[in-house]
């Protein structure tokens, strides 16, 4: 009896298992070798824990600029994050620094040093309003159209993509590969605050442009060492709306979300509630799909609650796996609105301690894990 059990359940068993272990496939068919490993290594290294990333991280922190290996990372944990995000907001235009003051030619320099270092490589993009001329967050647009073939703003927009494939171009490791990105085009779209957003753009436009985006990037310019990621902002409600403005699994190779929490410390049960809908949700997106889940950014900014990364923030995501989460810029004090903006904490900072447990936390892997893990071959 019970070898019969065991023979008829036995090859069942085998299927079951090797489905849950499905391999993801990158989407760009002539994606680098590196870019193939980074993006399979990522899948893989969700068996052991989510990689923990900064945006800006080596440019500046809370009370310093441009200083060499500095990182309020490193100097809480005595680690640097394994994710480094950066941000092109204004090549477009041809400026030498980015909407952040951020220099072009430095933040190239951090990414090839990263990525040398055995780190990951995301980049966004806050691309200025092609249609009036103004800033990403100028959404009073209808509609994109005339940024498509044909359209009176498409050869501007078409100078504003050369600019960014240039950049991405220009990034080159030791041998002369290019460096695997991360790109996260197009964010937070379900949101109405951009230009692409959801009552700027229509759903078909919204996938127009992440087609059309995608298609320039690997057709016209030759480019191959991109990870793609279909990033949304938090007003999904299930896997259907997350899933409206999908371009196609043959532009995605990762899905995110982006949220913060916001307001006072008390509402820090609320927000690890949301947020573990959301991953749920997420998870459930990411197996029909077969893409790699991540959490593209978050944040509670100035830290306020000094349990808020072991006490909100990891009960909600550490029971699922998802490949990385970017706590947004330390950006500290900004005079164009006069407001501090920060999420990590920097030394002295009473959310030190606890940002050291999470680093001690078996299942984030900083920069340390990232390099030892080789993630390019
Ligand atoms: C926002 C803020 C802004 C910044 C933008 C792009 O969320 O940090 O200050 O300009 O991201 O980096």
């Amino acid at each position: 009896m019970k070898m019969i059990f065991k023979n008829l359940f036995y090859p069942a068993l085998i299927v079951a298992s090797s489905l849950l272990s499905a391999q993801y496939k990158i989407s760009d068919s002539q994606a680098t070798k590196e870019t193939q490993k980074l993006f399979e290594n990522l899948g893989k290294a969700q068996d052991k824990g989510y990689f923990v990333g900064h945006q800006d991280d080596l440019a500046y922190g809370v009370y310093w600029k441009y200083q060499n290996d500095r990182s309020d990372v490193k100097e809480t944990i005595g680690d640097y994050p394994a994710v480094f995000g950066w941000e092109l907001g204004d090549i477009e235009l041809g400026k030498d620094k980015n909407l952040d003051g951020v220099p072009f030619d430095k933040m190239k320099q951090y990414i090839r040093d990263s990525y040398e270092k055995g780190g990951i490589i995301t980049i966004s993009w806050h691309a200025n309003n092609p249609i009036t001329g103004k800033n990403a967050w100028d959404f009073s647009n209808k509609s994109i159209k005339s940024i498509f073939s044909g359209g009176e703003n498409h050869q501007k927009f078409v100078t504003y993509l050369d600019k960014v494939a240039d950049f991405l171009a220009d990034l080159k490791g030791k041998n002369g590969e290019t460096i695997p990105i991360i790109w996260r085009p197009w964010h937070e779209h379900t949101g109405t605050w951009f230009w692409w957003g959801a009552n700027s753009a229509s759903d078909e436009e919204y996938k127009e442009l992440f087609r059309f985006t995608t298609d320039y990037f690997r057709k016209t310019k030759g480019l191959h060492n991109l990870i793609l990621g279909y990033n949304t902002s938090i007003e999904f409600k299930n896997t259907e709306d997350f899933l409206k403005r999908y371009p196609g699994d043959e532009y995605v190779d990762m899905v995110s979300f982006d949220a913060y929490q916001r307001g006072s410390i008390d509402k820090g049960n609320e927000f690890a509630k949301n947020l573990d809908f959301w991953m749920n949700t997420l998870d459930e997106v990411a197996k029909k799909q077969n893409k790699i889940p991540a959490i593209g950014e978050i944040g509670y900014n100035q830290i306020p609650d000094s349990k808020w990364f072991t006490e909100v923030l990891k009960p909600s995501i550490e029971k699922y796996k998802f490949s990385y989460v970017l706590f947004w810029r330390n950006a500290g004090f900004k005079p164009e609105n006069n407001e501090v903006e920060y999420y990590l904490p920097f030394k002295g900072h009473s959310a030190e301690k606890d940002f050291m447990k999470f680093y001690k936390d078996e299942k984030t892997l900083f920069l340390k894990d990232a390099s030892n893990l080789k993630l390019y071959k």
